[in-house]
């Protein structure tokens, strides 16, 4: 007995089919008139000749089906679908396709249950009685998407209503950015016909997410806004300990640990530690451990975190406290900046902004943009225009650093008065507060010696700084033609460092280690780097030798000073040393 359910009708058909060994043939039987991409294919005859028993079938995709054995449940608690190697070349482009479309694994996801279960990561702290108060404000969660895969979607929704208490979801809405592919039309309101508390929103254009998240806003009801993206998973318990604390003070905005789900197996991975967030001059958001000053108010490692800074796309706010500051600039096209100007808002106009170490939610991480941006722009432009925005209205003084590490200001803006009124009318403190009380170890470049590409024989220093690693290593690349590019950019610090946010080039003396980067300690010593312009010489004093670009210019090495070495003549862009 096959039991297919029929997404399109939602009725369950019981067919009576008598099942044959054949894989191949049974799915093509299925499959009818459907256009089916997607087959059995050998590998999995080959590992599951024992499950094919009684196969049940899932119709995961509209326009796709899937063969989900009862005995093994691909993904459940979370763990990873590891693909075997030798797959047909059918299977590899329907696998390439769905990486192409998505940046993610969709195959993977497809394979999956949109109803997997996954581990529970609360700490005890987190389910003691009465920790929570009983009476908690409901929520309206808002999700936009744009071409989302469709299993993702759906377990997005699903991980929601599975494992949230039905009494504190108001609604979910889902507000289509004008997506074109066909499973997100009607497919997608069938799908959640009989789901009273899922609305699906429409726009007519494309709005990009920010003021996507706004026309979703304009038609909640709830109390508090919870805004997901589109391609996450929620873990049990997640929503209690965020509404609580709003319930609480509605000015506090809250957001959950984000756990990691894997773009190729899409396994949910726990962090067993929790970060904060803090952004660099790129304005862009960056994770950090949590400073001492926070630790020493907290008793346990599982109570709320104060953060300067939110990711951006999983946090729950207060409606009313939203709409008091303004919600988002809604100048902010496509993607970007909101989570910062969010950020600076709650804390310079009166709220706080916390991590909430007993909620947990899962995101799918993907290493590149599958989609345009909405106009002939480029995507960097869009995103430049954003943070000048944002920096002009919220940065103060401040926002010389942005255009320092990103260049002059050449991209047009559009308006900012309204911005700069509501920032008048809220009478909020000023960046400077925001710096000192807020954020102290974000690194000022205010007495600097130099900044920019730092290079020899056209090799540059090329770092982004990854977050949760003391240790890092020192990339070489051939230096950017274009000035001041994102991840060959450096300063050259009053005390001699070389550094980029809070990490500073190091050379401990063990050649074994070699020279790499470490979290500044502002003593000098391995950190020291004296800059000659004469010579081009960078001399590490504590050495007495210079640093050098490699003979096979692969990496940097610490070697006796030596003028004719042309890998030893260092340029640092803009320099002054007095
Ligand atoms: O034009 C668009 N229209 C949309 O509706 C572009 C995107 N979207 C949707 C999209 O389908 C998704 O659901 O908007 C959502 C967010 O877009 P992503 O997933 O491409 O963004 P991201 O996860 O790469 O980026 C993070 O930063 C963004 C800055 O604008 C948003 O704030 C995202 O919500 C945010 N995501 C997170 O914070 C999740 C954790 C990532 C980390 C760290
Ligand atoms: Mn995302």
């Amino acid at each position: 007995i096959i039991i297919i359910w029929m997404l399109a009708g939602y009725h369950l058909i019981i067919a009576t089919t008598k099942y044959t060994e054949d894989t191949e043939d049974l799915n093509e039987r299925i499959s009818g008139n459907l256009n089916t991409e997607l087959s059995v294919n050998k590998w999995l005859k080959q590992i599951q000749q024992e499950e094919i028993k009684k196969p049940n079938i899932i119709l995961n995709q509209p326009f796709q089906k899937h063969i989900i054995y009862q005995k093994e449940q691909y993904g459940d608690m979370g763990k990873p679908v590891e693909l075997p190697k030798d797959l047909s070349p059918e299977i590899q482009k329907i696998i390439d396709d769905g990486w192409r479309k998505n940046s993610f694994n969709q195959y993977v996801s497809d394979l999956i249950s949109v109803k997997r279960s996954l581990p529970d990561p609360r700490d005890e702290w987190c389910t003691y009685p009465y920790r929570y108060n009983v009476k908690l404000p409901k929520t309206s969660v808002i999700i936009c998407f744009y071409n989302e895969a469709w299993s993702v979607l759906l377990r997005t929704v699903h991980s929601i209503l599975n494992r949230s208490p039905p009494n504190l979801i108001h609604e979910i809405i889902l507000i289509d950015d004008f997506s074109d592919m066909d499973h997100l039309k009607q497919p997608l309101v069938d799908y959640w016909a009989n789901e009273y508390k899922v609305r699906i929103i429409r726009n007519k254009k494309r709005e990009g997410l920010i003021r996507a998240r706004l026309i979703g806003t304009a038609h909640a009801k709830g109390e508090v806004l919870t805004f997901l993206d589109s391609h996450i998973e929620v873990a049990p318990g997640w929503l209690e300990p965020l509404l609580d604390r709003i319930n609480t003070n509605y000015t506090t905005v809250v957001c959950p640990v984000i756990d990691t789900i894997k773009a190729d197996t899409f396994e949910y991975a726990y962090g067993n530690e929790v970060f904060v967030g803090g952004f660099d001059w790129n304005l862009l958001f960056s994770w950090h451990s949590i400073p001492e000053r926070e630790n020493k108010n907290r008793f346990n490692p599982a109570e709320p975190v104060n953060s300067p800074t939110m990711a951006g796309g999983l946090f729950s706010i207060s409606k009313k406290f939203f709409e008091e500051l303004g919600t988002y600039d809604e100048g902010f096209e496509v993607w970007g900046a909101e989570n910062l100007e969010l950020s600076f808002k709650t804390w310079m106009c009166g709220g706080t902004l916390e991590i909430i170490p007993c909620s947990h939610v899962g995101h799918v991480f993907r290493d590149s943009f599958p989609y345009g941006p909405s106009k002939n722009d480029s995507n960097e432009n869009y995103l430049r225009r954003n943070l000048r925005r944002l920096a002009e209205v919220w940065l103060d003084d401040y926002k010389k650093y942005h255009y320092q590490r990103r260049g002059e200001p050449d991209v047009p803006m559009g308006d900012i008065t309204e911005r700069i009124k509501l920032r008048k009318n809220l009478g909020c403190k000023s960046f400077k507060w925001f710096i000192d009380n807020v954020y102290p170890e974000l690194f000022i470049p205010e007495f600097i010696k130099g900044y920019g590409m730092i290079g020899a024989n056209q090799m540059c220093l090329d770092n982004w700084v990854e977050s949760n690693d003391i240790y890092q290593p020192i990339t070489l690349k051939k230096c950017y033609s274009t000035s001041l590019g994102g991840s060959q950019f450096w300063y050259y610090s009053d005390k001699n460092e070389i550094r980029k946010e809070e990490y500073c080039v190091d050379y401990s003396g063990d050649e074994n280690i070699g020279v790499r980067l470490y979290p500044c300690h502002g003593n000098y010593g391995t950190q020291q780097w004296d800059y000659q312009q004469e010579t081009g010489f960078i001399i590490n004093p504590l050495s007495q030798r210079c640093l050098k670009v490699s003979d096979d210019m692969s990496n940097l090495e610490v070697k006796n000073c030596d003028s004719g070495d042309v890998n030893q003549r260092w340029i640092i862009e803009n320099v002054r040393i007095g």
